[in-house]
């Protein structure tokens, strides 16, 4: 088995290191970021991996997954790393693990033994390397701490290397290793760091050119000054950075020595000697190591489930809202799959993945809302993406569901705290003057209703959440039968707390009562629900139609929004007709590059992948939600269950699924690509946000709302009897559920425990 998880400890250990792609992890402090491997590549940045990126990272090219964060051991004529890459002679044993917020490899190779450990503390913006070595006998080694720098701006580098990187300097003070990005026109001079490179030993040599490191016609596989035994000291004022250290060391048979590199960021050169002597404090490296790990005990403790079914748990109570808090963090910005060049915050995005953060971190949540908040208009609308720490331009475009999402992030807020306090808080628009998130909130009604189509529906706009519809409204007359049924939601939502603010509920009630009479009368096919309409009229997603004929999300929307009177047919024609037995299918059949029209044609993904045919896991969730609303466990469940990474993963194969079995994938390929099975775009994906609540708020029923808990189990056999620690408004309530039996608990003010069971 390649890998095996240890909940104990919360880590999966990792037995091979070449995985079929790089499984990654990603470790954070909140500003000074990095994502690693289990083989040790990746990638490190300072806040933003668009402008401040630390090392190179070379996405798409082979040998992949490099360059990384290693360190070679040269022990005699034999040489190589802990983290396995990227030397060919390779330790005898090895293994990697990834925990929350830190990754570990443990080595060994002619009897010299290594337990390598990175991390991102809280107490210096810096990467840290903690490395225990071990010698059976008496042995002088030497280690090459390495990092292949790069300009700090990707795109910039791929255009204008040429003359910007001669702006670049790298160099020592003392033992200390500093790199400047000195690039002219940089977006934000004045905010850019200086990166360092320090070890807590003494250092005999470095050396800061890539070139005298590595040699010619070499890679990080074998550097010259690795094999000639020392470094040369080299500068760089001018070319292709790196950081490499030589420490010799001498290691006693059966003595531990603990080594420990630090790869950070500081804005001077005295704050860079300042955080280095920070970090070799006695004491330092051990205390961030705890502070980290209560850090995450404390976030997940939260929400904690004891289940039959060991993979279930494992996700809930760890991988799953780990993934979630990330991607609450970085968006969809960086991963081994994008490039975290151009995509900054989108407001689409991240408001669903603040639905996930809302139990764990309440301020955290709130912050993010009123950052997208401050991207809307006065008239509702609001941009797609924002770039908060880049300070460019955002992208403006507007979207028929992005205002919408925001609504249900503020009602999910306002539930978990049962007040009504954060929607008197004042948020300013993008386009000047400010207004409270109530009032945001309500203009993202108005938007809606000022952008009705001629059939009723909300116009698409420059697409729904289905990016792929962006062609459906050129003309500006298409519509969007999703967004109809996302808008239903959330007027549901608004209707409530508008009551609770003493204002009118009924007059959005009555919107939703027109909406719902127009989803059923026009959107209604026979056997589901219909897609969306093209400026010219055509039905998207009909029988009628060659293609596309039925689309997953009108199905489980229609649910979710109480608008579908047809919704268990609807939803009966998903499992007929889109269903796998490794996830649910986003449409079918999949499209030709010819539809609807040649030149209005809706997608040119192949068939079967991304947004064309694929297992789209985000989607999956929704319909997952929808079998909980109509009580059918066992749907639930199988579709919940078939999408576990590592039950994907296991079902698929390793090498077909290939992305990592601890944290979900945007998409699998479908059955109508001759890889169905693949997993990809791992790690950053909105599926992470609402398979937890799919999961936790549906399946185990456990909602919030502005009384209390609601407790609405739809669980099978398999997850029976589960017991829940779930922590909400002070109170640690324990639930045991052993039926499907609707309970509800009143909160109460300076409650601390509560106990039940159903
Ligand atoms: O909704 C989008 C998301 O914003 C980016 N990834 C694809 C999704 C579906 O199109």
């Amino acid at each position: 088995m390649t890998y095996q998880f240890n909940n104990q400890a919360r880590e999966i250990e990792i037995n091979k290191y070449s995985t079929p792609t790089p499984w990654m992890n990603y470790l954070s402090n909140g500003t000074f970021h990095t994502m690693i491997s289990q083989a040790g590549g990746g990638v490190a940045f300072y806040r933003s991996p668009q402008i401040w990126r630390i090392n190179h990272y070379r996405f798409f090219h082979l040998p992949t997954d490099r360059s990384g964060f290693y360190t070679y051991i040269k022990d005699g004529g034999d040489v190589w790393c802990p983290t396995n890459e990227p030397c060919k002679t390779k330790p005898e044993t090895w293994k990697a693990a990834h925990g929350m917020g830190y990754t570990r490899f443990e080595a060994g190779r002619n009897g010299v033994h290594a337990v390598a450990t990175y991390f991102v503390g809280k107490y210096e913006n810096a990467l840290i390397w903690n490395l225990k070595l071990k010698s059976e006998t008496d042995k002088k080694i030497t280690l090459f701490p390495y990092v292949e720098l790069g300009m700090m701006e990707f795109m910039r580098e791929l255009q204008w290397q040429c003359y910007n990187k001669h702006q670049l300097s790298a160099y020592a003070i003392d033992d200390v290793l500093v790199y400047r990005y000195g690039v002219e026109t940089q977006p934000k001079p004045e905010e850019t760091p200086l990166v360092y490179f320090a070890a807590d030993v003494p250092v005999t040599a470095f050396d800061c050119d890539r070139d005298e490191f590595v040699g010619a016609y070499r890679s990080e596989e074998n550097p010259q000054n690795v094999e000639a035994g020392g470094c040369t000291n080299s500068t760089l004022y001018g070319g292709d950075p790196c950081f490499a250290l030589q420490i010799d060391l001498e290691l006693k048979a059966g003595e531990e020595r603990e080594v420990n590199i630090f790869l950070g960021t500081a804005m001077t050169e005295e704050e860079i000697k300042r955080c280095v002597s920070h970090c070799r404090e006695k004491g330092f490296v051990e205390t961030s190591y705890a502070a980290l790990s209560a850090q995450w005990a404390d976030f997940l403790r939260k929400f904690q489930c004891e289940l039959p079914d060991a993979d279930v748990q494992t996700m809930v109570n760890i991988w799953n809202p780990y993934q979630a808090e990330r991607n609450f963090q970085f968006s969809r910005n960086i991963s081994y799959y994008a490039t975290g060049t151009f995509r900054g915050v989108g407001v689409r995005d991240t408001a669903q993945d603040i639905l996930a953060m809302v139990p764990f971190d309440l301020c955290r949540a709130k912050d993010k809302l009123n950052l997208l908040l401050g991207q809307q208009y006065r008239d509702g609308h609001c941009n797609h993406y924002c770039f908060p720490i880049e300070g460019w331009e955002p992208l403006a475009r507007i979207h028929s569901d992005n205002h919408l999402w925001l609504v249900m992030a503020a009602y999910h807020i306002v539930m978990e705290e049962g007040t009504l306090d954060y929607l008197e808080e004042a948020v300013d628009f993008y386009d000047g003057g400010s207004a409270t998130v109530w009032e945001h909130i309500k203009k993202s009604i108005d938007f809606t209703m000022a952008n009705l189509g001629e059939q009723g529906f909300p116009l698409m706009l420059a697409s729904d959440w289905n990016d792929m519809l962006y062609k459906v409204c050129r003309e500006g007359k298409g519509e969007s039968i999703w967004t109809s049924m996302q808008f239903g939601t959330v007027l549901h939502q608004i209707a409530e707390l508008a009551d609770r603010m003493g204002e009118n509920g009924q007059k959005y009630l009555d919107i939703y009562e027109a909406q719902k009479k127009l989803v059923n009368e026009k959107a209604w096919d026979g056997a589901w629900y219909r897609r969306c309409i093209t400026d010219d009229g055509t039905f998207i997603g009909s029988a009628a139609e060659p293609q596309a004929k039925i689309w997953l999300n009108t199905q489980s929307w229609s649910v979710i929004s109480g608008m579908g009177a047809y919704g268990k047919a609807a939803m009966d024609s998903v499992k007929q007709y889109l269903d796998t037995d490794l996830g649910i299918k986003k449409i079918h059949p999949s499209m030709m590059t010819d539809y609807p029209t040649k030149e209005g044609n809706l997608t040119c993904y192949n068939k079967g992948c991304g947004e064309n045919g694929s297992v789209f896991c985000h989607a999956n969730t929704w319909a997952i939600i929808a079998e909980c609303l109509l009580k059918r466990p066992e749907r639930a469940y199988k579709y919940y269950h078939q999408l576990l990474p590592m039950v994907a993963q296991a079902k698929a194969g390793e090498w077909r699924y290939k992305a990592e079995p601890y944290v979900y994938s945007s998409n699998i390929f479908g059955p109508e690509s001759d890889k169905f099975g693949l997993a990809n775009v791992s790690w950053l994906t909105g599926t992470a946000a609402w398979m937890y609540l799919a999961v936790t708020q549906y399946m185990l029923g456990i909602r919030p709302n502005w009384d209390g808990l609601e407790i609405d189990p739809c669980l099978t056999a398999q997850m029976l009897p589960a017991k829940v620690t779930r922590v909400f408004r002070g109170c640690t309530y324990h639930i045991t559920i052993t039926k499907n039996e609707r309970a509800f608990i009143p909160h109460e003010t300076g409650r601390e425990e509560f106990e039940i069971t159903i």
